[in-house]
């Protein structure tokens, strides 16, 4: 802490002369509570800071067994620190970064990748609507004060586009009995086998209902869940329709691999109640492709989050995660498929086991969800943004 806080009152001291775009180097994971939350504070502080995060190659060394922390810290640094120069030169080549006024900067690969090339069809229909949109009565958007403080506060005070329609955040919105029909119950059903589960200690994995891995990318999940030690619950998808998925599990995952986690891990190809997971008090972690509609329900029922955005805008709401502190984002994992993206099972467990012992994290989204249930109780901010709606219709 005693280099930390120079650093961050000099890197306040640089933010306080406007006009100057500062990145930090954040070296991942940090070693104590108190540097983590330090760095959590400075961010949220500064949001127009651009945060690196350097992730450190884990010290696989048992000679270093016993060494005090932060000689450690200083040695995994040591030993990372070839890797730094090319994510630095990396984060040079952001230019085309996006400053949305009331939010701060955001980085070029943030938004969708097909907003890059202006003759799509997608980005021609994105300028139109965005257009068009200023000229609404009004705006209904799943999300709630507490969850998107600034972005909120940007759109209401006219700092986006002056004299903007309404905004009326009416979520968390609540799944209906409708959701919980397509379903499968019974006594395998996911939800019993929860019960079965101690509190907050099954990782729910799921990566919504469009996005199927590459084969060797879903092998190497189930590598990192075997390796992380924890229970899960893994809604597996492998093709894009589920009605096309004519494959078996045990084909997809390689062989043994249901055997050898039997009992504790439960896979499945089906449909979940995926509400009645997330508020299931044996569920401790949701790894996602974060999608809006998961990031709200996990944030609802207070389930921490490891983000794993795939496409679309899913990197843009993962940014909602880190800021709101109630999950982890590792930026660099993909699912592009290129050479060199796939993410390591080894690294999937180690980030796996960081989360679900991170306590910042989980009190953290256990605010978020109290907040959320103020927001929709009398009085609460999404009740009177509802209110406020209706009062328009009539
Ligand atoms: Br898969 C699955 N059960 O098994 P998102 C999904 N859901 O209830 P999307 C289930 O579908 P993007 C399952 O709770 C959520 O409400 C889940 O919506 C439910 O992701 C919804 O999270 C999925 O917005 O991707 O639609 O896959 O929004 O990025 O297009």
């Amino acid at each position: 802490m005693g280099h930390l806080l120079p650093f961050s009152r000099f890197i306040a001291a640089l933010a306080s002369q406007g006009n100057v775009h500062i990145s930090v180097v954040t070296a991942l994971p940090t070693v104590s509570q108190a540097e983590a939350e330090h760095f959590a504070a400075l961010f949220a502080a500064f949001p127009t800071i651009r945060r690196i995060d350097f992730n450190l190659l884990p010290l696989d060394d048992a000679t270093l067994a016993g060494t005090d922390p932060f000689v450690l810290r200083w040695e995994s640094l040591r030993r990372s620190a070839h890797l730094l120069g090319p994510l630095i030169a990396n984060a040079d080549h952001l230019a085309g970064d996006v400053d949305i006024p009331g939010i701060g900067r955001i980085p070029v690969d943030y938004p969708p990748n097909v907003l890059r090339n202006p003759d799509s069809l997608f980005t021609k229909q994105f300028i139109a609507n965005g257009r068009e949109i200023a000229e609404i009565d009004g705006i209904l958007v799943n999300t709630f004060d507490a969850l998107e403080p600034e972005a909120l506060a940007a759109l209401r005070d006219g700092k986006v586009v002056p004299g903007f329609p309404p905004v009326y955040a009416v979520g968390p919105l609540k799944s209906t009995a409708t959701d919980k029909e397509a379903a499968h119950g019974g006594a395998s059903s996911p939800i019993a086998w929860l019960g079965e589960q101690p509190a907050r200690s099954v990782v729910y994995v799921a990566f919504g209902n469009r996005n199927a891995a590459a084969l060797d990318q879903i092998r190497e999940i189930g590598a990192g869940l075997e390796a992380s030690g924890c229970r899960f619950l893994w809604v597996v998808k492998t093709t894009v329709v589920d009605r096309d998925d004519t494959s078996e599990l045990k084909d997809v995952l390689g062989d043994g691999f249901l055997e050898r986690v039997q009992g504790r891990g439960l896979v499945t190809k089906e449909w979940v109640d995926q509400e009645a997971v997330l508020q299931h008090p044996a569920v401790g972690l949701y790894l996602s492709h974060c999608g809006w509609n998961s990031v709200t329900e996990s944030a609802a029922y207070g389930v921490p989050m490891l983000a794993w955005p795939t496409l679309g805008d899913q990197r843009l709401i993962a940014k909602v995660i880190k800021s709101g502190g109630f999950g982890l984002w590792v930026e660099h994992w993909s699912w592009d498929g290129g050479e060199g993206s796939l993410v390591r099972g080894a690294e999937i467990a180690e980030k796996v086991k960081e989360v679900m012992g991170d306590e910042a994290i989980s009190a953290r989204a256990k605010e978020i969800s109290l907040e959320a249930t103020k927001a929709v109780a009398e009085g609460g901010s999404s009740h009177r943004s509802m209110q406020e709606f209706l009062a328009t219709l009539s």
